[in-house]
């Protein structure tokens, strides 16, 4: 599939990289030439590139593997950078909310001495490159205006999910009861699902000429992925390995609405709840290891493993109800990607 791709893709990168260098609405200088080159590779590269790759794996199927023309792989991978950039956007600026040290196995862009809070101006920045990118490739193609509208819907949605991510975790520093999986669904639903899952999609369904309402069911599809993806993140914040992950966690610092305190909270007893509340969210390392050793005697590992088992089969049944077998295989090629994840 788009693996055959990747090294047209990461051309491709450069090549709107230069273009946004070149942008005549700004007159750069060579320090500010210097300065938006070395954030671009910093925080747009690094990554596992899911995201964008996406995008050219579901017109592939959608045209039902017909060999893509110069121009197609060019938009569908211009589409994918564009999502890479929305996602460099949100993840140096959740770094900083999150107080976050290391990403894509270096440090956060924002913990580099010479960059420190000037990273919220490059996290707008990386936002503005969006429409820049868009309207010099797309402007004119029937589907423009839809695709900028795409792209506002889900940053909306996202950042409506980040707020809620950053406010229950307020209310929970109160009472950890606040908590509930309620909340937690939609915390992940809108921060992680629209952006990661439903929007590469989206894309290339607008770009092979398609109406996105006549396809709300493989959306439906795409937001559970999105749940279930987000779920494993959390479960990875504290069980996965940092040098494969490249990321160290913060949840339990970070007094998080995390899957895993969810878990903790309906199956602890009263001694154990008293144990939660003293040692969750405290920057002490001694507490954070005593939530772990918490999660491990409520064996959460292994209720972990049976809810990644159930919702893949559950996923594979709503994928194998699609009537179109392109859209079947697209689906089960991302599910592919995901399942038993460890990174
Ligand atoms: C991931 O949450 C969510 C985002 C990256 C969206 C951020 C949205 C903004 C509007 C800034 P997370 O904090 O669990 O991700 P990670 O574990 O990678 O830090
Ligand atoms: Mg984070
Ligand atoms: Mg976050
Ligand atoms: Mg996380």
């Amino acid at each position: 599939m788009s693996d055959k791709l990747k090294p047209r893709f990461l051309e491709i990168y450069k090549e709107l990289k230069s273009e946004l260098l070149d942008d005549k609405a700004f007159e750069f200088t060579d320090g500010a030439l210097k300065w938006v080159d070395k954030m671009l590779d910093y925080n747009v590269l690094g990554g596992k590139l899911n995201r964008g790759l996406s995008v050219i794996d579901s017109y592939i199927f959608l045209k039902e593997q017909k060999e893509l023309t110069s121009a197609e792989i060019f938009e569908t991978s211009a589409l994918g950078w564009c999502i890479e950039w929305l996602q460099a956007y949100f993840l140096v600026l959740d770094d900083i909310m999150d107080g976050s040290h290391t990403r894509r196995g270096q440090e956060c862009w924002f913990r580099l001495p010479e960059v420190g809070l000037i990273a919220i101006n490059d996290g707008i920045l990386l936002r503005n490159h969006i429409p820049r990118i868009l309207k010099k490739h797309f402007k004119g193609k029937p589907y423009y205006v839809d695709l900028l509208e795409l792209f506002n819907e889900v940053e909306f949605q996202t950042a409506s999910g980040q707020m809620i991510d950053l406010i229950t975790t307020h209310a929970g520093k109160n009472d950890l009861s606040k908590y509930s999986l309620t909340v937690h669904k939609q915390i992940v639903q809108y921060k992680t699902a629209y952006y990661s899952f439903y929007l590469p999609v989206a894309c290339a369904l607008l770009m092979a000429g398609e109406n996105l309402d006549n396809h709300t069911n493989v959306k439906d599809i795409l937001i559970d992925m999105g749940i279930y993806f987000q779920v494993q993140d959390d479960y990875l914040d504290c069980f996965g390995d940092p040098k494969v992950l490249g990321k160290i966690g913060t949840d339990i610092q970070d007094f998080k609405c995390s899957w895993l305190v969810m878990k903790a909270l309906e199956h602890c007893n009263e001694e154990q709840k008293k144990i939660l509340h003293e040692n969750y969210g405290k920057s002490d390392d001694a507490c954070a290891a005593k939530v772990k050793a918490l999660y491990g005697d409520l064996k959460l590992k292994d209720v972990y493993k049976e809810y990644e088992n159930n919702t893949h089969a559950k996923l594979i049944n709503s994928i194998e109800a699609q009537p179109s077998q392109a859209v079947q295989a697209v689906l089960k090629s991302f599910l592919a990607k995901i399942y038993m994840r460890d990174k």
